[in-house]
């Protein structure tokens, strides 16, 4: 990837993303002309400013005319501000009821000939910078002034981004080059590139960020220290004119490791007095400051097990301390036992979060949110919808999606990932209402929790181009917009996407959305079938190796041996895990005969020869859908190939290069399943392909 200091301005880095702002076509240009003419913001709060400048340069970018920036509404314009300080036009513009309804964030945006201007307004300043970027998609996507009429607010009230950017500039699960906050143990302070990158979290409505890793090593510990709280000031500042507030990850043992006590234990009253100390120091340099992030009891990080406490006792300690501020303690629920003998069946990864966490419901105080990842295991290609979603009534909720492409690709291969997290946010859990799907839990509406929301750990560095394959910042732009608006479709996100990125061109739109919407099941073709999961070299997790971690202490295996393959999780011979879920969903999963194709494995043991519902045994569905997805994922070659001379020169060869990588990856995958379970099931493929 080019690193020329050039990089930022070329079209051929992609470093603009869905910001390019390219101009726009005659006839749409003509139709917004003359309210382009002047960008009226008369508040001072430094988010409109950001606001009406982010809509001046993008209106100059559109129409090759810088509008005038005026205080007061003169003539035509497009005028921006909050209901309450904003110009008078506002109130006449949107009565108190719109208002009203809007929220703290939300937006309205309408356009009036009478009043001769296009109005973008808003509760709160934040609520205006959205509606900006939202005037500004609908502006590139052409849509005739005439029609603005909007009215939106967030779904989820917490729409977050985790880093896992180490201090060193290493980022743990990064595949888009290093850090751009962190070198060599020090801030970097390219506060030009964390600006641009703040604009884009804006522009899809991110409204939190943690700036390091949840594994939280020796010097990060300090990034809650007087040495080191002056930078992180510096980083919250610039978030915060973007309407995002900062969060920290925090060591859960930090009281023994840079506190001075002998003890992390939660009760202890020397531990709490240095946490509420910290906590009045934190908000001293910044605060807006959101909160922590912690990881405790998992994958060896310290926790309150360590004092016999439960995780509640640790996330309330912590919760008490910031409460004061307003602050928010959000607590990983990724818990398990990382040291599995893989030689006992009994313990079940998949059961960890459920068993520690469901029994605490109604312990945590207000300001705890649980963070849980999506599925019961890690990020894979295919799981179930962890059953804690719904299981926890009382205690606010955070999905945890993974929008760095560990088990997915690494960013060398194309993987959309916008369909799997709907199917996420769509499952009905059944656990109280007819609709008790995930998206009104995380939602706020179905338990009515005061805090609740979606986060996920990013998939940027310092690439030019961000995230590695141009074509996964669909995948961070993706994920904004569903957090926004749980209800927009995978497709029309996509289509928005490709068109801010690449020009609305129909062809190109067609061709690279297609390939966006096929991705997932493209890969999932090539890669660990039925919902198994896993089958990676351990601990890069690039690359096929079936028994990669069928030894290992993680938990994770598939238990394939000569007549059959998959974990028995049913509660009447397995795990008993399928039991965690309300009755309604555990009978689906119970039983191989109800239990979806795609997940078959997760949940049963069968042999080679048990026909799925697509009437295929397992085995020649492995087969076929392994020889199918290294087939499609060379033709994603070609279909680039194929839009050549319709793009930037730049960005076409960077995707074509990836593609290429991938299509010559996803035949290693083919061969190496297809022939490890040739050779343990004995069954030929029906159609005697090449297995060796
Ligand atoms: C940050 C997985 C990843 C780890 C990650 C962990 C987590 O195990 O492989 O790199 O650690 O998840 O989510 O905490």
């Amino acid at each position: 990837m080019n690193k020329t200091a050039g990089y930022r301005e070329s079209a051929d880095s992609g470093y603009k993303a869905w910001l390019g702002y390219r101009p726009l076509e005659d006839g749409q240009s003509g139709q917004y002309g003359k309210w382009c003419a002047a960008v009226a913001a008369d508040e001072q709060h430094p988010v409109v400013q950001r606001a009406a400048a982010e809509l001046a340069g993008a209106v100059a970018s559109f129409t090759g005319r810088t509008p005038q920036r005026t205080a007061a509404v003169e003539g035509p314009c497009i005028v921006i501000g909050t209901f309450a300080e904003g110009p008078e036009v506002l109130r006449r513009m949107f009565d108190a009821d719109t208002a009203g309804r809007l929220g703290n964030e939300g937006f309205a945006i309408r356009c009036s000939e009478a009043e001769d201007c296009i109005a973008v307004a808003a509760a709160g300043p934040t609520g205006v910078l959205y509606g900006v970027f939202h005037l500004l998609r609908l502006m590139a996507a052409g849509r005739p002034p005439a029609e603005l009429d909007v009215l939106e607010q967030p779904a989820a009230r917490l729409r977050m981004i985790n880093h896992w950017d180490n201090f060193d500039g290493s980022i743990e699960r990064g595949y888009a080059g290093r850090s751009f906050f962190y070198a060599d143990n020090r801030f970097l302070k390219d506060f030009a590139r964390v600006r641009d990158y703040a604009r884009l979290l804006a522009s899809v409505g991110i409204n939190g960020i943690s700036v390091n890793n949840v594994n939280v090593h020796r010097l990060e510990t300090l990034f809650i220290t007087e040495r080191y709280l002056p930078d992180v000031a510096e980083l919250a500042g610039i978030f915060r004119e973007y309407g995002i507030r900062l969060y920290l990850s925090v060591n859960y043992a930090s009281t023994l490791e840079i506190g001075g006590l002998t003890t992390a234990d939660p009760l202890d009253p020397q531990v709490r007095e240095w946490w509420r100390r910290k906590a009045e120091e934190i908000y001293r340099f910044i605060p807006d400051f959101g909160g922590f992030v912690v990881k405790a009891d998992s994958e060896n990080r310290p926790g309150p097990f360590t004092y016999g406490r439960d995780h509640a006792d640790g996330a309330n300690m912590l919760a008490e301390a910031l409460a004061p501020y307003g602050g928010l303690v959000i607590w990983r629920c990724f818990v398990y036992n990382c040291k599995q003998d893989w030689r006992d069946r009994k313990t079940d990864r998949a059961r960890a979060a459920y068993d520690h966490f469901k029994p605490l419901d109604g312990s945590f105080h207000d300001n705890v949110v649980l963070q849980i990842k999506n599925g019961p295991m890690d990020f894979q290609v295919r799981e179930p919808v962890s059953p804690l979603f719904g299981a926890m009534e009382e205690t606010g909720q955070v999905l945890e999606f993974q929008i760095t492409q560990e088990y997915t690709g690494q960013q060398r291969h194309l993987c959309y990932l916008v369909p799997q997290w709907k199917e996420v946010l769509d499952f009905n859990t059944c656990a109280a209402e007819a609709d008790a799907s995930v998206k009104r839990i995380v939602g706020g509406t179905l338990y009515g929790r005061k805090h609740n929301g979606i986060a996920a750990v990013v998939n940027v560095g310092n690439d030019a181009n961000w995230t590695g394959h141009l074509l996964a910042q669909a995948n961070l732009y993706g994920y904004g917009r569903l957090a926004w608006n749980p209800g927009l479709g995978a497709e029309e996100i996509a289509g928005e996407w490709i068109s801010l990125t690449f020009g609305g061109d129909e062809r190109l739109v067609k061709a690279i959305g297609e390939m966006l919407l096929d991705s997932w099941g493209i890969y999932e073709a090539y890669t660990a079938p039925l919902g198994i999961g896993w089958m990676v070299n351990p601990e890069h997790h690039y690359g096929p190796n079936v028994d990669g971690y069928e030894y290992s202490q993680w938990g994770t295996y598939h238990y394939a041996d000569h007549h059959g393959i998959g974990v028995d999780r049913t509660v009447r011979t397995g795990t008993g895990y399928t039991g965690q879920y309300p009755p309604a969903v555990a009978g689906i999963y119970e039983s191989p005969d109800s239990c979806p194709d795609e997940l078959l494995l997760f949940f049963h043991h069968v042999p080679y020869t048990h026909v799925l519902k697509s009437g295929k045994t397992v085995i020649q569905h492995i087969y076929d859908t392994h020889f199918e997805g290294a087939e499609l994922a060379a033709q994603f070659v070609e279909s680039w190939q194929s839009l050549a001379g319709g793009m930037n020169e730049g960005l076409h060869s960077q995707v074509l290069a990836r593609l290429e990588e991938q299509a010559e990856h996803a035949k290693e995958w083919r061969d190496r399943i297809n022939t490890y379970f040739y050779r343990i099931s004995c069954i030929p493929d029906q159609d005697g392909r090449t297995i060796y």
